[in-house]
């Protein structure tokens, strides 16, 4: 794959402010080993460990970097802090929330003030999964390896929908 920036570092970084959000998170690091693209996951949180997350978002882009996944939850705000302290693309995964259900997170994220970007993707699964998604689309602008996964990946979903209509007209769908 030519995901290559002459390094062999990762090239995406999953970061969740909590282990809490691991297990949703999760399907976005699957997702991305899914297409091969090399990602480091991490467990930094803004308000917990806020030295931490700008020391990692400043040094993101010398870290070759070109992406950076934010997941985190209520009003804590990890995406847009650390797209506060570097010009590496930031998507954000609102985390479902036991209060709120998530409208929190995602209001977090997907409200910046203008200047500072934080692309924001849908609450909990849907998203982490998404982010992924996007991730992989956007590095596949320099990468038509990475182009033709995808479009395959489309392509096997694209199967399955059609699979299972076959089945439910058929009265065999289980
Ligand atoms: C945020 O607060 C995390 O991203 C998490 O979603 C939420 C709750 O964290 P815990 O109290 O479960 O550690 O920082």
């Amino acid at each position: 794959m030519n995901q290559s920036n002459g390094q062999n570092g990762p090239l995406v970084a999953v970061v969740m402010g909590s282990k809490s959000d691991y297990a949703v998170m999760k399907d976005c690091s699957d997702l991305l080993e899914q297409f091969g693209v090399r990602h480091e996951v991490r467990i930094i949180s803004a308000h917990r460990t806020p030295d931490r997350a700008l020391a990692f978002a400043s040094g993101a882009e010398a870290q070759g970097l070109k992406l950076i996944i934010a997941a985190a939850g209520k009003a804590a705000h990890l995406a847009g802090v650390l797209a506060a302290v570097t010009t590496v693309p930031v998507l954000g995964v609102p985390m479902a929330t036991s209060d709120l259900g998530g409208l929190d997170s995602l209001l977090s994220m997907v409200q910046m003030p203008a200047g500072i970007p934080v692309g924001t993707t849908a609450i909990g699964k849907a998203g982490a999964k998404n982010a992924a998604l996007l991730a992989v689309a956007i590095l596949a602008i320099s990468d038509p390896q990475l182009r033709d996964q995808l479009k395959d990946f489309r392509k096997k979903m694209q199967a399955e929908v059609e699979a299972a209509d076959a089945e439910v007209r058929e009265g065999c769908l289980s």
